[in-house]
């Protein structure tokens, strides 16, 4: 069940602190869904991180996704699975892991398609706006791609990608679910205001 608007996305780099100290700030700012990133970490150093991410987010009833690392994600309990490219088909996750909630990154409609049809249980689309590390998600692709992804599924779909609360009503408007977030709120002097103030433009957490 998608229960959220707001999806903080992490990125250690963007901090000067501990990334659980910055989460539960913004957990206490009312946000309801953290996806745990931190590509580069190894494996050990990436569980050492997601369990007390775990912990944090299940005093509050909050939920943990995990970022392509279907071992990790059983391990630590969390309540899902965020799918990139190079992880195994939506087909085969849905096997090994049936409980887990499972969010697809895509880049267009055929994407999207395809990830609705396999039983993903909402999309992530982006870039949407031009993002501070640009290069590595690919050119930004505008409200209306948003749009024509949004057209062709049921599932929610969160716009990702340079996404800021000024930002958040004309993704809304483009029919997006929700948007999934890094450095306006890692990025920003104070996590749990900028928590905050998406939460106000979006209606809800
Ligand atoms: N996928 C597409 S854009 C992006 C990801 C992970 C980064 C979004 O970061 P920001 O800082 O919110 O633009």
């Amino acid at each position: 069940m998608v229960d959220f608007r707001l999806y903080l996305v992490t990125d250690r780099a963007q901090i000067g602190r501990t990334l659980v100290e910055v989460v539960e700030e913004c957990l206490a700012a009312g946000l309801r869904a953290v996806q745990l990133r931190e590509k580069d970490l190894p494996e050990a150093e990436f569980l050492a991180l997601a369990r007390p991410l775990r912990d944090v987010t299940r005093r509050v009833g909050a939920r943990l996704f995990i970022n392509g690392r279907l071992a990790a994600a059983l391990a630590v309990g969390a309540d899902g699975l965020q799918r990139g490219h190079e992880a195994p088909p939506l087909a085969t996750l849905r096997k090994r892991a049936p409980r887990l909630s499972i969010g697809a990154s895509v880049h267009g409609v055929g994407e999207a398609r395809a990830a609705e049809r396999d039983g993903a249980d909402f999309i992530v689309f982006g870039p949407v706006y031009d993002t501070p590390s640009k290069r590595a998600y690919g050119p930004p692709q505008g409200v209306d791609a948003l749009a024509d992804v949004v057209k062709v599924v049921s599932v929610p779909v969160f716009a990702i990608g340079g996404i800021t609360a000024d930002r958040v009503a004309a993704v809304r408007a483009a029919g997006a679910h929700g948007v999934a977030v890094i450095s306006a709120i890692f990025g920003a002097e104070r996590a749990g205001e900028a928590t905050k103030q998406f939460i106000e433009v979006l209606g809800s957490a």
